[in-house]
């Protein structure tokens, strides 16, 4: 996508967002305008920077309004609109939002009757009742809403204790990369810090840029003038810091290129591997900081000579003069990878190439899918997959779903486009919905007419654990489910998903030979990384799933393969790296 266009699509997201809370709404013509213009704007070919107001307004999607303010965001690097509505609804207010049964109606009204606007004042509003007064805010709202800030944690939180959600923070260091990625000064720009090691929510952005020592103010220069940038926190040579107007840190370090490997270990932590890598340096008389790795009698105020040094250009050369495996980042998080390193024992990493199928894909079949299932097919043999599961919602989940007819039709659809397009196995498949009592759609033999099932929680995600525990163990009984599917249900940030009894779930899992899904989605990284280990460790499968909705889902193959990694969960135990025929043979011995 060309840059201005990714650059206008975020900020016409950031104006739907705002204009949610300006409106009260999320359904008002406004929202959906600004929500329209950004998916228009994303799938454009052409470069916006280049279009006339008159030439926007005739693609699909953008209003005459949104395209003045796309021509202004071209012309001026801001949008009045925008700059308005930043300056009404600050960040701490909209954080609001991110809790769970907080709509838009509810933040405006509270700032309306009682004055708050940011998390602190709800707390202290609910500790002296006055929140009572407030429209539609009965006890039982509020007692849930008690609960809710307590789920969120730091995520609500305001200041330095304050997180994010992954999802959020990849969306903002993306932009950021690719922006910083086209300077000619730029030799090679990397994502470091908890996000490179996927943690599920992220306290700052760290960016790391090899180039010359001379182009760094060039290059925190172009860094400030980004238009997420809200303030700049400090700005020096080697290191700047800034604000969105989300409220989120972003570090960038500028090192020259003969240490960014060192460096690059260093600020992509954690600080407890870091520690390790350090002691492990020692007992070799060796010294490893940011600069690199030397002799530790040569390194005297901490900055090793360019001709002490042992390593320190890549993070290959640093691990191996530790005498180790290079780790991937997903597991430096002292969980004993260190150990499993030096004894070169790591387990093998699982990427994108490996992966065969996927057993979660939606099309536009459901009512929240945007792909046609010829589209989903072509992009699935572009990416070299061999095998596909279609898996759209079923009947149980209002609007969404298929009804009994339509999966009917749609596996004559799939069937022909099979033969069609002889190049791609496809499967009929579907997203079941797991009831409150662990019921599944449709009936037992229906069920059974689909190649593969996926049975996930889509609702009633407080129950206690004895509950929800039985309810997945009757679901993972049922002889048409093949894998259980975000497991948790959580939404990092919104939702914190179902309690349950680990050791009853994989003994489940296990007697059915049900595989365990991890889900590629950011705002869901699910199964949770302590389940996905216990799981590991007693022999349960596993299947890395986009459960992609939309074409923008897409990287989703690439988080789960990452997810999978933090969990340390090898390729051979990833039921969507194995060929199609072995897949088959799986799911028939399942249903046996
Ligand atoms: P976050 O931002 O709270 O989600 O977590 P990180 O891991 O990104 O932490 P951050 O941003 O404070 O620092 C980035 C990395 O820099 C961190 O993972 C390890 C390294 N680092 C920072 N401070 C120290 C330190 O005092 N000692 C060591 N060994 N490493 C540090
Ligand atoms: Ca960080
Ligand atoms: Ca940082
Ligand atoms: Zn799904």
């Amino acid at each position: 996508m060309p840059r201005a266009n990714e650059q206008a699509a975020a900020l016409l997201g950031e104006l739907a967002r705002l204009t949610i809370l300006d409106e009260a709404s999320p359904n008002a013509f406004r929202v959906r305008a600004y929500q329209d213009a950004e998916r228009a704007v994303k799938g454009l070919t052409g470069d916006v920077a280049q279009m006339s107001a008159t030439e926007l307004t005739k693609v699909k999607g953008i209003g005459k309004s949104t395209a003045s303010k796309i021509r202004q965001f071209v012309d001026e690097g801001r949008i009045d609109k925008l700059d308005t509505l930043r300056e009404r609804y600050p960040a701490s207010q909209v954080a609001l939002l991110r809790l769970e049964g907080m709509g838009p109606k509810s933040v405006r009204a509270l700032e309306d009757e009682l004055g708050v606007v940011d998390l602190d004042g709800l707390e202290a509003a609910i500790e002296d009742g006055s929140i009572t007064d407030v429209d539609g805010m009965g006890p039982k709202t509020v007692e849930n809403l008690r609960d809710a800030i307590l789920r969120a944690g730091d995520l609500a939180a305001s200041g330095e204790d304050r997180r994010t959600p992954i999802a959020d923070a990849h969306a903002v260091a993306q932009r950021l990369r690719a922006a910083l990625a086209e300077l000619d000064e730029v030799e090679r720009v990397e994502v470091a810090g908890s996000l490179r090691r996927y943690r599920e929510t992220i306290g700052d952005v760290d960016l790391l840029v090899a180039a010359a020592e001379d182009d760094a103010p060039t290059i925190m220069q172009a860094f400030r003038d980004q238009p997420v940038v809200a303030d700049v926190i400090a700005s020096g040579d080697t290191k700047t810091s800034i604000r969105t107007h989300d409220g989120l840190q972003v570090d960038l370090r500028v090192v020259e290129p003969d240490r960014f490997g060192a460096a690059l270990v260093y600020f992509t932590g954690s600080k407890a591997h870091n520690i390790q890598l350090r002691q492990r340096a020692l007992a070799r008389d060796l010294t490893l900081n940011e600069y690199g790795l030397a002799p530790s009698e040569t390194v005297g105020d901490g900055v090793p000579k360019a001709e002490d040094r042992v390593a320190g250009e890549t993070e290959q050369g640093v691990y191996e003069a530790l005498g180790m495996q290079w780790v991937t980042p997903e597991l430096r998080e002292d969980v004993g990878e260190v150990e499993m390193a030096a004894d070169g024992t790591l387990p093998v990493r699982v990427s994108p190439d490996d992966l065969t199928g996927d057993l979660h894909h939606h099309t536009d079949a459901s009512g929240d899918g945007r792909q046609a299932l010829e589209d989903v097919a072509a992009w699935a043999v572009e990416r070299g997959r061999q095998w596909l599961a279609i898996t759209d919602h079923a009947e149980d989940l209002a609007i969404n779903g298929l009804s009994r007819d339509e999966m009917l039709a749609q596996r004559e659809r799939l069937r022909e486009l099979e033969t069609e397009r002889g190049d791609l196995r496809l499967l009929h498949g579907v997203e079941l919905n797991i009831s409150a009592d662990g019921d599944l759609d449709y009936d037992a033999e229906f069920r059974l007419g689909f190649d593969v099932c996926t049975a996930s929680v889509h609702s009633a995600f407080r129950r206690s654990a004895d509950e929800q525990t039985a309810r997945l163990v009757r679901a993972i009984a049922d002889p048409a489910v093949t894998v259980l599917g975000h497991l948790t249900g959580r939404k990092l940030g919104k939702r914190s998903g179902i309690d349950l009894d680990v050791d009853a779930l994989v003994d489940a899992l296990l007697e059915h030979g049900v595989a365990l899904e991890l889900n590629g989605a950011l705002p869901r990284l699910d199964a949770p990384t302590e389940i996905a280990r216990v799981a590991l460790e007693r022999g349960v499968l596993f299947a890395v799933s986009t459960d992609a909705h939309h074409p923008d889902d897409l990287p989703n193959e690439a988080h789960g393969c990452a997810w999978a990694r933090r969990a340390g969960i090898p390729p051979e135990r990833i039921v969507t790296t194995w060929p199609y025929e072995q897949v088959v043979e799986w799911v028939a011995d399942q249903r046996s």
